[in-house]
């Protein structure tokens, strides 16, 4: 099945940063969808149920020179 993770990313000021963290996130092993909302600095990603482990998320978002943070 299908499942959802959501979590917050500082940082980010254009939509340019949009489009990289959404492929950085998209290329995650199990992410079917990454969408990435400027105004709220939030990420939902969908995936397989259990495939997704969140400091993996961290990770690329730290990678991709964003930082992570708790979903509101
Ligand atoms: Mo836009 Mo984002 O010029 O790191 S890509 S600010």
């Amino acid at each position: 099945p299908e499942a959802t993770t959501a979590i917050g990313i500082d940082g980010m000021t254009c939509a340019s940063c949009v489009g990289r963290i959404e492929r950085a996130l998209a290329a995650l092993p199990g992410v079917t969808q990454a969408s990435v909302n400027l105004a709220t600095g939030r990420a939902e990603l969908r995936h397989a149920a259990g495939m997704l482990a969140l400091s993996k998320v961290e990770e690329a978002v730290r990678s991709a020179g964003y930082e992570p943070r708790a979903a509101d």
